[in-house]
C-alpha cells in the first residue's frame, strides 16, 4: 500500500524522501536509490525479459561493436514492468522534477555484453531543439538488474553538468562511475552528461531497465500512441493509459476525453451537427455549452 507522509514539510512516499531526492536531482543532476526493487522483482523482470521481449537493436548509440542488446518499446512486448511506471515513488520523483504534466518517453531494456566499448557522453534531452537553459523536460531512470561495477561498464556521469548551459558535452572530462547493486535505481535530469561504460569483463553481462519520462506537452521520443497497440492499452489501468499519451490536453478528441475515445473509437463528438442545423438554431445547446466549458 502506498503511504505518502509529510514530515517537517518533506514529502515521503513509501519510505522514500521525495523532497530530498528531487532537491538532489535539481542540485547535482542525479540521485541513486538503493534497493529500489527487491531481488524477487529483479528475478521476475529478468525472466520476462528473457522469455517475452524481442530485441531489435544490437548496438548502443556511439559504439560499433554490436555488443549491446537493446530492446525498445517494452510496453508493447511485456506486462512485466507496467507496475514500475505506476510506482508511487517513481511518479512522485518524476513529477517533482518535471511538474504535473508527465508522460512516458522511452522504455528500453539494454544488456551490455563483454567486449562492449565505452559509449560517448551525451545528454538525453538533446534531441529536442530547445535552447538551454530551459525548464527540466526529461527525467530518466535506470534500474540495475545485474550489479553494475567498473569492470562490466558501470554508467559514467558528470555531476552538475546539467547546469553547464553554455558548454557542449566534453568527452575527455573526468566522470563518476555509478557502481550499483542489482535492484538499485539511478535517476537523472535529462541534461546530465552521461554514457555507458566499456564492459571489460570476461563473461559478465550488464542488464539494465531504462525508463524515460518527458513533459506531456512535448512529443515523446518513442511515439507511444502508435507504439503500443490500442487493444493492449485498453486493458491497462487508466493511469498508465494517461501516461502513454491518452491524457486530456487542450481540445482532446473533438472535445472528448482521449481515454473515452480509446475505449469506443468515436472521434466525432456525438453532439456535432452539420452547419444547416446550427443555422436553423444558432443558440448553443446545453451539451455544447458544457463541451466548451471543459476545454
Ligand atoms: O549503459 C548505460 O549505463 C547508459 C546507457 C545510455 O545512456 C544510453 O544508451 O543512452
Amino acid at each position: 500500500m502506498t503511504k505518502a507522509l509529510a514530515v517537517a514539510d518533506d514529502v515521503i512516499v513509501d519510505g522514500l524522501n521525495i523532497t530530498e531526492r528531487v532537491a538532489e536531482i535539481e542540485d547535482r543532476g542525479f540521485t541513486i536509490v538503493e534497493d529500489f526493487i527487491t531481488p524477487q522483482e529483479v528475478a521476475r523482470i529478468r525472466h520476462a525479459f528473457d522469455s517475452e521481449v524481442h530485441i531489435t537493436e544490437m548496438r548502443a548509440i556511439g559504439t560499433k561493436t554490436g555488443r549491446t542488446w537493446r530492446a525498445h518499446n517494452l510496453l508493447a512486448k511485456t506486462r512485466a514492468v507496467d507496475y514500475l511506471f505506476l510506482d508511487s515513488r517513481i511518479r512522485a520523483l518524476v513529477e517533482g522534477v518535471l511538474g504535473k504534466y508527465t508522460q512516458i518517453n522511452v522504455t528500453t531494456l539494454f544488456n551490455v555484453l563483454p567486449g562492449e566499448t565505452r559509449q560517448f557522453l551525451h545528454q538525453d534531452d538533446g534531441l529536442w531543439p530547445i535552447k538551454r537553459p530551459h525548464p527540466h523536460f526529461v527525467c530518466n531512470a535506470l534500474i540495475a538488474l545485474d550489479d553494475f561495477d567498473i569492470e562490466n561498464g558501470a554508467t559514467h556521469i558528470v555531476p552538475y553538468s546539467h547546469k553547464w548551459y553554455d558548454r557542449p558535452v566534453e568527452q575527455d572530462i573526468e566522470t563518476l562511475r555509478v557502481v550499483m547493486r542489482s535492484g538499485t535505481m539511478l535517476m537523472w535530469e535529462g541534461g546530465l552528461w552521461h554514457g555507458g561504460g566499456a564492459n571489460t569483463s570476461k563473461d559478465r553481462e550488464r542488464l539494465g531497465f531504462f525508463m524515460s519520462h518527458n513533459v506531456a506537452y512535448l512529443r515523446p521520443q518513442e511515439i507511444q500512441l502508435l507504439s503500443v497497440p490500442r487493444e493492449v492499452v485498453r486493458e491497462m489501468p487508466e493511469k498508465l493509459q494517461r501516461l502513454l499519451g491518452y491524457h486530456r490536453f487542450g481540445l482532446g478528441v473533438d472535445g472528448r476525453d482521449p481515454v473515452d475515445v480509446l475505449q469506443d473509437g468515436i472521434v466525432i463528438h456525438p453532439t456535432a451537427k452539420l452547419a444547416e442545423h446550427h443555422r436553423a438554431d444558432p443558440q448553443p445547446t446545453d451539451s455544447q455549452r458544457s463541451q466548451h466549458s471543459t476545454r
